[in-house]
This record gives C-alpha cells, structure tokens and sequence, in this order.
C-alpha cells in the first residue's frame, strides 16, 4: 500500500506525464467499511419479503463482494466489528466502535471510513461519532430499509454512495455523514422519522445535500460544532454513564424517573409534550431528583423542526434544568453520556447542548 509521500510522487509523476499526452492511474482513495450488522446485511426467504427478514446475517466481505463498481471508485476493505441488530447496540458497542473508527482516521493509507448499521439507532451512532471522533476525513455511517434479498432493495446503491462519499475530498471537514436513499445528511440531524419506508431518514432543518451517480451535490454546512472542533474525544473515554428517557404523555406519573434514578441514572432525558412540557405530577419528583444530583434534560417528542426554549413554560433557571435544544430524546441522551464525561456542571451542560 502505498504511503502519503508516495502518492504525492505518483501524482506528481502522473501529471507530468499526462502533460505529455500519458496518463497512469492515480493510487485511488483508500475506503474502510466497517460492519455492524442490520438490514443492510439482512436476509429475507423471499425477493417479496421487503419488511420481513432477519437482520445482521451477511458479513461484510458479501456486502462488497455485492458490489464490483466500488472497484472504480475506491480500494476498499471491510473489519466486521459487529454483527446486529442496532436496536441492541450498548454503550460498550458504541466505545468499541468509535476507537476503532479514530484509530483508523489516524492512519496516512485511510481517506474515509463507512459503517454500516441497522437504521433504528443510527442516527445515535452517527451523532456520538460527530462528537467524539477528532478527523476532517469523511466518516459515512449507512443502513438500508430493505434486506439485500428483496426487490428494489436500497442497500446496495446506499452503500455505493457511502463509499463514494467517503472517498470525496468535498465530503471532509463536514462531520459524521449519512447517506441514505439519495441524501447525505449530517449525522447530528439526521433521524428516522419513518419506520418502513426507503425514505426513512430526514432532518428536521434538511440534508447537507445529495449524492446522484457518484457525485455530490452540497447545499449547506453543519452549523454545529463536531469532529476536530468538539472538545470531547473518544481517547480519553473510556466508560459511559448511565442516561436514561422518559416519556411524557397524558396522565403521567413519575415512576419510570424515581425507577431511572434509583439505577444511577446521572441524567435523565425528559422527553416531553410540545415545548418538552412537564406534568405537574412529575414537577415535584424532578426537583427532588436534582436536588440529589441526577441532571434533569428536557427534550420533545416533536421533533420536526423546532427546539425546546429556556424557561418557556418551565422556570429551568429556578428548577436548574438543561434544555436540549432542538435534539430529540434519543440524541440528547448520546450528548449527555458524552458531556457527562467531562463535567457535571448544569451551566456548563447547558453551554454543551447550545453548541453541539
Ligand atoms: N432492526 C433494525 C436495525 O438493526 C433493522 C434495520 O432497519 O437496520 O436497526
């Protein structure tokens, strides 16, 4: 494999020669996919079976074996880390993960990384990569909403992509990427809003552009702070603590948070009605569980396109709560294990949730 400097030569080399009318093959752009299961590498009985199937069946090297185009795009060579189904990621998952994603980065022979997931929880994966992994190289997390097996299954043109983007210089410096069925989406945004569609996945203020036939089409930039300029990183984390969701709805009680703190909860995400709304049943249960140093983070179950707001309804100052901002439950919980591990200060929390 050729080094850094090398290619520089080769490139140089090329050049001069293509000024004369010859041309050699640059050294293409080095891809790692890294596996971790899901319907991407799912398997049905049958080419009607779009939504039954097993996940997490088929290894990594099938995946590309799948897809000899990627030949044309990139030297690619996958690691199966994993092999399930992402509902059943853990905390211990997502370190692994991240070290070896970060241990990758670090290497001259890698330009970018996939990984390949199940869609339930992605967009968690994505978003604790967008936070503690310190690169500019593209890092495109993947998934599909069809097994392999089926008809007008999406993994194999949603791995294309991924790859193709991971291989593009204009795809650095842009955070944890998404590419799925045609979009690239920051992987802080992102999230399946649909559970049995090819259009699962969308964000709330859109996606940071399109990949059509192996080029990418950019129409904003993330406009948080993520990868080489987050202050958190995965090499000095070595555990996560425990951060726990509980639902609001009607005729709340506040069992499930008295349940959470009782376990060592060190957060839990409220996530609430409307504008993360508290039940005056669970009011007093919160301030008791602040007063014992659990943090209290509200967030809403709404989640297309708005952000819960400081003292609205809730007096958050009085009450020393953190709002989540415009991030849903799931990924308020991955920035908080993530900003729990530098600090248990509510103020600076809050600064945390304002800027990631
Ligand atoms: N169970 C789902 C998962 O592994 C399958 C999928 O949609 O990827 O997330």
């Amino acid at each position: 494999m050729l080094n850094r400097t090398a290619r520089s030569w080769l490139f140089a080399i090329a050049s001069m020669l293509a000024a004369c009318g010859v041309s050699i093959a640059a050294d293409k752009p080095n891809v790692v996919i890294l596996a971790t299961g899901g319907t991407i590498a799912g398997a049905g009985a049958d080419v009607t079976n779009s939504a039954t199937y097993q996940a997490a069946k088929v290894p990594v090297d099938k995946l590309i074996a799948g897809i000899p185009q990627l030949n044309a795009i990139a030297s690619v060579r996958g690691e199966q880390v994993f092999q399930i189904a992402s509902e059943s990621l853990t905390n211990a998952n997502l370190l692994t993960l991240a070290k070896r994603v970060a241990a990758l980065v670090k290497q001259n022979d890698v330009d970018g990384v996939v990984i390949t997931h199940g869609t339930d929880t992605l967009e968690e994966t994505a978003y604790f990569l967008n936070l503690v992994v310190h690169t500019d190289k593209p890092i495109v997390v993947v998934g599909s909403m069809r097994p392999g097996t089926a008809m007008s299954a999406d993994g194999m043109l949603n791995l294309y992509n991924a790859v193709s983007v991971a291989a593009s210089k204009d795809a650095r410096g842009k955070g944890v990427l998404v590419t799925m069925n045609d979009e690239i989406n920051s992987g802080r945004d992102v999230s399946k809003m649909v559970n049995i569609r090819t259009e699962a996945f969308k964000s709330p203020w859109g996606p940071l552009g399109m990949v059509v036939e192996g080029k990418n089409y950019w129409f904003r930039l993330p406009a948080k702070r993520h990868t080489n300029n987050s202050e958190f990183d995965i090499e000095k984390i070595d555990t996560l603590p425990s951060v726990e969701i509980a639902y609001g709805q009607g005729n709340a009680d506040d069992i499930a948070y008295r349940a959470f703190a009782a376990n060592g909860a060190k957060a839990i995400i409220h996530a609430g009605t409307g504008n993360g709304s508290v039940s005056s049943a669970v009011v007093p249960t919160l301030q008791e569980l602040r007063g014992k140093g659990v943090q209290i983070i509200r967030s809403s179950h709404v989640n297309a396109g708005g952000f819960v707001l400081r003292n609205a309804e809730q007096p958050d100052d009085k009450y020393d709560w953190v709002v989540a901002h415009d991030l849903n439950p799931q990924k308020a919980r991955i920035l908080a294990l993530v900003a729990l591990s530098k600090t248990q200060d509510s103020k600076e929390l809050q600064r945390i949730f304002w800027e990631y």
